[in-house]
């Protein structure tokens, strides 16, 4: 049968997100509708259950948004936990700096693995060979429930958007697990969802994390194929001083060389562009 060309879209509410190209594989998993589609302009793009969760031409946006401002603001030896990130474009960000130790990636969905090895050689740069790596196949809250105090440097929490399977990545507790298995100096990073097209979900993590933790900054950024394209990751520590945030990492030239997006200006830039709207609302009382 002759692979024709068709447009896939992500809906969203009353708008659609699309690609056209070739189906290369599509799949149910025991969690999820997994489809991979290959086009022209994009390259090859991941969807889960039907929202595009990362493609070639603009995955670096995402990804190294949510990797550098944290890993960037560490100088020591590292012990990461990716929670999430299938795909494998969180770890083989991490996995640029020498001083990352090891890396823990937890993905509940091994489908996600075994086809972004085969179908997006792009997005991993073959991470998956690196011995700092290790995959765990298990559902991130219980992981940080179960794990001991104190443990990780940084955890990235590359998740999906809130779905029956993923919604308990959104919650206080799972926030508080965090915490406790976060260094004392260490800082934990999330995608943060859209403050356009998920403004709802948007602005509650923004709470629940400042809630949670004593200090917490929102970066926002684009992701042009996701929808509405702006989009935004939050960071959070325990310690309560002027330190946050600070890029002290000394191969930060370096990584800023190897990075197509982020540099510190663009991360300057992504801390100082909250939407008016967002601001006055985290303001209110009720939201
Ligand atoms: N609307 C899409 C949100 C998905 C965020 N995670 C993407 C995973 C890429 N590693």
């Amino acid at each position: 049968m002759i692979n024709k060309e068709i447009w896939l879209d992500e809906n969203h509410e009353n708008s659609r997100y699309g690609l056209k190209g070739k189906i290369l594989i599509k799949k149910k998993s025991s969690f999820q509708d997994i489809c991979i589609l290959e086009s022209d302009d994009f390259g090859r793009a991941l969807m889960l259950d039907g929202c595009w969760m990362a493609c070639d031409k603009d995955e670096k946006y995402y990804h190294e948004c949510l990797v550098h401002p944290a890993i960037s603001s560490l100088n020591k030896k590292l012990n990461i936990l990716i929670i999430g990130g299938g795909d494998g474009g969180t770890a083989r960000e991490c996995l640029k700096y020498k001083s990352v130790k090891n890396v823990d990636l937890v993905e509940i969905d091994e489908e996600v693995i075994n086809l972004s090895k085969k179908y997006l050689p792009l997005i991993s740069n073959n991470c998956w060979n690196d011995k700092r790596l290790n995959i765990y196949i298990d559902d991130g809250v219980n992981w940080v429930k179960k794990n001991k105090n104190n443990i990780y440097d940084a955890i990235l929490v590359d998740s999906s958007d809130p779905s029956e399977y993923s919604m308990n990545l959104f919650s206080e507790e799972f926030y508080i697990n965090c915490k406790k298995i976060l260094e004392n100096d260490g800082i934990f990073a999330t995608q943060s969802e859209s403050p356009e097209s998920f403004k709802k979900i948007h602005l509650n993590i923004i709470k629940t994390i400042k809630n949670v933790f004593e200090r917490s900054s929102t970066m926002y950024g684009f992701v042009p194929f996701y929808p509405s394209g702006i989009w935004s990751w939050t960071f959070a520590s325990k310690r309560n001083d002027s330190e946050f945030l600070h890029n002290i990492n000394k191969e930060i030239i370096k990584i800023e060389e190897s990075c197509e997006i982020w540099n510190l200006n663009y991360q300057r830039g992504g801390f100082n562009m909250q939407p008016n709207k967002i601001s006055k609302q985290l303001k209110e009382k009720n939201v």
